[in-house]
């Protein structure tokens, strides 16, 4: 389909709290963010008190004549749904409305969709859309001519009415395949990346929390940074200098928000287990969102399912400019702000404080015949002091437990 001159896309939100739901609130702040994220105009938000949803029509039918109504009068071109709706939902919802109407999950999907930019990054959009799709299509893709797309059209559907479920399960198997290929490559650079034993930190955390901000402070600024959900997709990995020689690289990733589509987890559980072959992992948490607290413990189990709970860990409340009093509930923890002129060297002092505490403390003798080795030690070690004496000097430092092989070579 050619794309004519994109007009304003007027949605409506939709969200039904059930009993003891937790975090409604959140989730439907979220879900504005993620339609303007999309470029669509927020109208207004409806939402329903119900003990469970509707079968049929998620909402109840009093709910939904109001909705109608406001759809007419307000111009809304799409109503998102906060919530995964059934197939049948789905086309129920839009026979009466009269609009397309899309979950909480296709939204996101779209998203990653306008934003994935890497190979690898697209296949895995791709094959987590696709995988969202076929449950949804109904003989020869009746459904689809619905379904397809989402906020922008950006679905894999639109320009291929034809497809039907068969083909889409010959493109899945496609798309797996592909992925096998690019992951096994991955696999390989980052084995000689291990072998390099450079000290590897990875940024984890919620999306908007600042992780391509304190990348960018670090490094030279080429990270996407802004204030969307999901502004970064694909993991990239930076040296950093943190002072000495030692050898440090900064990956930074995907976000992570609250119900990821579990066809997004699953598509990029390799991009999110890039983070499990780290020496340390940084959970960036936004300080200044009320939400925080919610945002830590949707990263902390998705951090459980991908077994990560063992790795070193260093919690940064970031935005620390916009919180007047501030209780943290990560503890021990930093505050500091990434946009803020001296970060650079905060973040630089945290990092290594941090690596000290993960290293073992070591004292060196090192005779002068030696010396010469001292600046290759120092790409895997943190020097901290070197005593000069007749027959040579005293070195102490701190040293990975993986590299202390390495301090053998100074034995006479
Ligand atoms: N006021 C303030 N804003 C900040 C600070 N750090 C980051 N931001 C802003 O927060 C927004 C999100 O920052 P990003 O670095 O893109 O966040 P991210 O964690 O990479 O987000 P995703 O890529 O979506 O996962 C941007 O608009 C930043 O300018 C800070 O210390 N103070
Ligand atoms: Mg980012």
């Amino acid at each position: 389909m050619i794309e004519t001159e994109k007009k304003e896309e007027r949605v409506l939100l939709i969200g039904v709290e059930l009993q003891g739901m937790d975090n409604f609130d959140l989730s439907m702040e979220e879900l504005a963010s993620l339609a303007k994220t999309a470029e669509a105009v927020v109208v207004d938000s409806y939402r329903q008190k119900r003990e469970k949803y509707d079968s049929k029509t998620f909402v109840g039918s009093g709910k939904l004549e109001e909705i109608a109504l406001m759809v007419d009068a307000e111009e809304i071109n799409t109503v998102i749904v906060n919530n995964r709706l059934t197939p049948r939902q789905n086309v129920n919802l839009e026979e009466v409305l009269g609009v397309k109407v899309i979950d909480r999950m296709q939204l996101i999907l779209d998203i990653f969709a306008m934003r994935a930019r890497s190979h690898e990054g697209k296949l895995q959009v791709h094959l987590a859309q696709l995988k969202y799709l076929l449950p949804r299509l109904v003989g020869q893709g009746i459904m689809l001519s619905r379904q397809a797309g989402g906020i922008g059209s950006r679905g894999p559907g639109e320009s291929q009415l034809e497809l039907n479920r068969r083909s889409v399960r010959n493109q899945i198997t496609d798309i797996e395949r592909q992925l096998k290929v690019v992951e096994k490559n991955r696999a390989t650079v980052r084995e000689k990346r291990l072998e390099s034993s450079t000290f590897k930190i990875g940024l984890i955390g919620y999306t908007n929390a600042g992780k391509s901000t304190i990348m960018n402070t670090l490094t030279s600024k080429t990270q996407y940074e802004a204030d969307e959900l999901f502004a970064t997709l694909d993991a990239t990995t930076k040296s950093i200098h943190l002072g000495g020689n030692l050898q440090v690289t900064l990956t930074d990733t995907v976000g992570f928000i609250q119900d990821l589509p579990t066809e997004l987890v699953s598509s990029f559980k390799s991009t999110l287990e890039e983070s499990k072959h780290v020496d340390l992992l940084v959970h960036v948490i936004d300080a200044s969102n009320s939400y925080h607290e919610e945002h830590e413990k949707t990263v902390l189990s998705i951090m459980k399912d991908l077994n990560m709970e063992d790795i070193p860990r260093l919690t940064l409340y970031n935005k620390a400019d916009l919180v007047e009093d501030f209780t943290p509930t990560q503890t021990p923890y930093a505050l500091i702000s990434a946009k803020s002129k001296d970060s650079r060297e905060q973040l630089q002092a945290l990092f290594l404080e941090k690596i000290k505490d993960i290293f073992e403390p070591f004292t060196l003798r090192v005779p002068f015949s030696k010396s010469y080795k001292i600046h290759d030690l120092e790409s895997v070690a943190i020097l901290e002091e070197r005593d000069y004496q007749d027959d040579g000097e005293v070195i102490t430092g701190y040293i990975s437990e993986k590299n202390k092989w390495r301090l053998e070579e100074f034995y006479d």
